[in-house]
């Protein structure tokens, strides 16, 4: 099978779209750290919508931050990928539909030349820089929001101006270099799953900038921007499975297609240094304030998809449509949105939330999509504070009932056993595993009590000040001796009964 490139693309079966435009005549106004799945999928297909539409400024140099296998697989392609929107048709049967992308330009791998990586940012025709590097990235403590200058990667960065590791360190030295050329300001874009997540960059840039040079920090807090996006598509993981099908209907091979849910949305603060892409020809909104979009998105669809994420892979189901497939699941989760989420959402003129809640509750049903909630697992120590955690402090500030907001936090915390219902072992993947795996085998694993539920609410970088909650401590008792002795489809029996409420 011929590999797909700038050469065989023109071949490819008539029902594949692909990029009318002159590839050559793109520019790179684009810089990316952090070139997963994710962005491929959602902001390079918003970008290509721009660039399709006749602005050719927008295209987009890719950066991994620490493996070379995405550059690896795609510049053997010259960039090019396939974008697979899958849901099912009115049958039930999956179906996808296939895109190949052509925005992305080039891509660097950090770790090989970080000096590369500096000057893109620096180049003239950058205009935005652009992050999905995930909660872990922003090297910040996760309940403060403020970044952590005795964080390994900041302390590497400090010492060593031409090599940075992180992101945080690579935007400082990409922008010192620009201001000395005098390149103009820049827009440092985040896309990630945080609250105010321009906010949260740019109050680690500008601390990072005050360690090196005052001056160069004043340039940055007075001329870049730093909008804040809410971003939403569910995007899995790429199997095996997803190359040989997609290179199978392409007939031709790509070594690293995306697979996307078709429901896409982000809404961006529009607020930029230069210019900026048409997005909204991709299904973007621009708009005054991201906040509240984000915490809409934050709590509803993220802190429902951990919640659920952690029951269904600690009771074996594997992916969210089997998952969001067991009857009492469902109506947990749709109870928890409806009854414990929602009351705490800000207004949102025009917003039908009854619409959204069933909305999500269709995408979770989307089986084209095998997303699997070991995926949704990873990382909980960084996706917590803002999925659940402001919620449950929400509630607990207006003396509200937390059981089912509990429920996943219990189940996040059961998780750390490393063992599901079926006796399968799995890794915690989490850049606090270790002392969160200790932490639960000191306190849960010796049983569940008061002290020992009160022990892992101390871990402080997850829960700040709700150490020590009484209200939340009587919430989580019941509910994982329930799940320790009785198993996630029991508990969830009980809670819809209204059981084990504190
Ligand atoms: C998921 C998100 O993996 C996860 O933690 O909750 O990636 C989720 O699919 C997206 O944020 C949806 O927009």
């Amino acid at each position: 099978m011929q590999r797909l490139n700038d050469s065989t693309v023109g071949a490819l079966p008539a029902a594949v779209a692909r990029p009318a435009y002159d590839r050559e005549a793109l520019k790179t106004g684009i810089v990316h750290l952090g070139i997963g799945a994710f962005m491929r999928a959602h902001m390079a297909a918003a970008t290509e919508a721009a660039i399709a539409a006749g602005d050719l400024r927008w295209g987009i140099t890719g950066v991994s931050l620490r493996q070379a296998d995405t550059r690896d697989a795609l510049a053997p392609q010259d960039g090019l990928y396939t974008l697979a929107i899958r849901d099912a048709d009115a049958h039930g049967q999956p179906r996808q539909q296939l895109q190949v992308i052509g925005a992305v330009q080039r891509l660097l791998v950090a770790p090989e030349n970080p000096h590369a990586v500096l000057e893109a940012i620096a180049a003239a025709d950058t205009r935005i820089v652009s992050l999905t590097v995930t909660e872990k990235g922003y090297c910040h403590d996760p309940a403060t929001g403020a970044l952590r200058l005795d964080h390994p990667d900041i302390v590497h960065d400090l010492a060593h101006p031409h090599a940075p590791r992180s992101a945080i360190g690579m935007l400082v030295y990409g922008l010192q270099l620009r201001h000395a050329r005098d390149h103009g300001p820049l827009t440092l874009l985040s896309l990630d799953n945080l609250p105010a997540n321009g906010r949260v960059l740019r109050a680690a840039v500008l601390r990072f900038a005050e360690e090196i040079d005052s001056t160069l920090r004043t340039w940055i807090e007075g001329q870049c921007c730093f909008p804040c996006s809410m971003v939403d598509r569910i995007v899995p993981k790429t199997t095996d499975a997803d190359r040989a099908a997609v290179s199978a209907a392409l007939c031709c091979a790509d070594a690293w297609p995306v697979l996307g849910e078709p429901f896409f949305d982000w809404a961006i603060e529009d607020e930029f240094a230069a210019d900026r892409p048409d997005w909204t020809l991709g299904g973007a909104r621009f708009v005054p304030d991201a906040e509240p979009f984000e915490k809409l998105k934050l709590r509803m669809v993220n802190g429902t998809h951990s919640s659920l994420a952690y029951l269904g892979a600690m009771a074996g189901w594997q992916t969210v449509d089997k998952a969001i497939g067991q009857p009492a699941l469902r109506t947990h989760i749709e109870a928890l949105m409806r009854d414990e989420i929602e009351p705490t959402l800000p207004d949102l003129p025009g917003l039908d939330v009854a619409a959204y809640r069933h909305n999500l509750l269709a995408r979770y049903a989307n089986p084209a999509l095998a997303h699997r909630t070991h995926q949704i697992a990873m990382d909980g120590s960084q996706k917590l504070p803002q999925r659940l955690l402001g919620t449950l402090r929400d509630r607990l500030a207006r003396g509200l009932p937390i059981t089912r907001m509990a429920l996943g936090l219990a189940a996040w915390m059961h998780y750390l056993r490393g063992v599901d219902e079926l006796g399968q072992s799995y890794r915690i993947d989490d850049p606090h595993a270790a002392a969160l795996t200790a932490l639960h085998q000191q306190s849960l694993a010796q049983g569940v009590t008061t002290q020992t539920v009160q022990a892992m609410l101390g871990y402080a970088s997850v829960f700040g000040d709700l150490a020590g909650n009484a209200a939340l401590t009587a919430a989580l008792l019941p509910l994982l001796q329930s799940l320790q002795t009785h198993g996630v489809a029991a508990t969830l029996e009980a809670v819809n009964l209204g059981e084990l409420a504190a």
